[in-house]
């Protein structure tokens, strides 16, 4: 049908810093030479703590967790991007970023453990808890965004979630308030290509997740995500944005998770050795490696150094761990409304003296 056009959008694509470590100067952030070390730092701290988390998992220490192996630098580039007084809402792999900002290891730990105390993070407030509930922070995200502008604070949120929480209802209308209302967040969709087993082709019919933002009526990017500065650049002007009233961005990060969904699949039963080959050739610490190589920031004498003081570190968190926590078998009963209530109390009694051995209801 002969129709007047009446929209026409593209799609910016953002990479700074290439495979081989050269950085494009016109775009170059300019971090000075220690951010950059620390940012290298934080990544390589994220990959070992990965590593030691799924020896831990395999060895009975810990629950079913999410490795983020290969997502570093659409985590770590983000927060770096980020000030103390900004939220951060967190999915499930973006353990770079929580480590950025603070939150220990052993809190990580225990969320993954299964005890409520990995949902409380001492010092970093503005944090909120590992959301297990595909997309369902992406609302709590536009709801404490629209809270900073209501109460006139000068603070933005960073959210992030996968490829497949862009198929969910919360992530529409997550998207569509904050768009509305013009609150300062800043949403971060880390397209690893899967969702599980579902390839992101079977997933969307769209070329890409940042066309999404179009329907939305704010700013798109797709930035490579293996790319710490492009993802440091494009969240900071974001973030700016944000705070300066002018509402919210989607950022895609294009990124790839090199290792299993969770501890619970076996990635080799639906994808190719090929594409994780390729995938590695792309890894984003090789590459912030190179980077620091060619301003002779770094030596493979600093990497030994780097790698015994991040195993001291995770050793020291793991205890904490393990030490710090007995469960009390009754804390499930704890979380189920902020006040008792005499309904769960009975239940909890029941419980209990059905541990003890004692008398038990049906
Ligand atoms: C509402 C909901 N549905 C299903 C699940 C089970 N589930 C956990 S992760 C996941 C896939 C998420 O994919 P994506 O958003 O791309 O994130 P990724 O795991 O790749 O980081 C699914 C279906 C869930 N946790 N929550
Ligand atoms: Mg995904």
């Amino acid at each position: 049908m002969p129709a007047k056009q009446t929209y026409k959008f593209s799609i910016p694509h953002l990479r700074i810093l290439d495979q081989d470590g050269k950085v494009n100067k016109k775009l170059d952030p300019g971090l000075s030479d220690e951010v950059l070390i620390t940012l290298y730092r934080r990544m390589v701290l994220a990959r070992e703590a990965d590593q030691r988390m799924l020896r831990l998992q395999r060895q009975g220490r810990l629950g079913t967790f999410s490795p983020s192996t290969g997502q570093e630098a659409a985590a770590c580039g983000p927060a770096l991007a980020m000030e103390e007084s900004d939220w951060l809402v967190p999915a499930f792999r973006e353990l770079g970023a929580l480590l950025m900002r603070g939150v220990p290891l052993h809190r990580v730990l225990l969320f993954w453990g299964g005890f409520e105390e990995g949902n409380i993070f001492p010092g970093v407030e503005r944090t909120l808890p590992i959301a297990v509930i595909v997309a369902s922070q992406i609302p709590h995200a536009a709801g404490v965004a629209y809270t900073m502008k209501y109460r006139r604070e000068p603070s933005a949120v960073l959210c992030f979630f996968g490829d497949g929480a862009t198929s969910e209802g919360d992530f529409h209308e997550g998207l569509n308030f904050a768009s509305v209302w013009k609150a300062p967040v800043v949403f971060i969709c880390q397209n690893n290509q899967w969702a599980i087993s579902t390839p992101l082709e079977r997933q969307m019919n769209s070329e890409t997740v940042a066309q999404k933002a179009v329907a939305y009526g704010i700013p798109g990017i797709r930035v490579d995500g293996n790319d710490p500065l492009a993802m440091y650049a494009a969240t900071h002007e974001a973030l700016e944005r944000a705070r300066a009233g002018e509402g919210p961005t989607l950022i895609e990060a294009l990124t790839y998770r090199l290792m299993m969904h969770t501890t619970a699949d076996d990635p080799s039963k639906y994808r190719s050795d090929e594409e994780v080959q390729a995938w590695k050739d792309r890894d984003p610490l090789r590459r912030m490696r190179r980077l620091l190589d060619s301003r002779k920031l770094w030596s493979d004498t600093e990497e030994e150094a780097l790698l015994a003081q991040v195993k001291v570190q995770i050793d020291g968190e793991v205890k904490i761990y393990e030490q710090g926590v007995r469960a009390k078998p009754d804390v499930l009963f704890d979380h189920v409304w902020a006040e008792r209530y005499p309904e769960i109390e009975e239940q909890r009694a029941a419980f209990l003296a059905r541990q003890q051995g004692g008398e038990t209801h049906g």
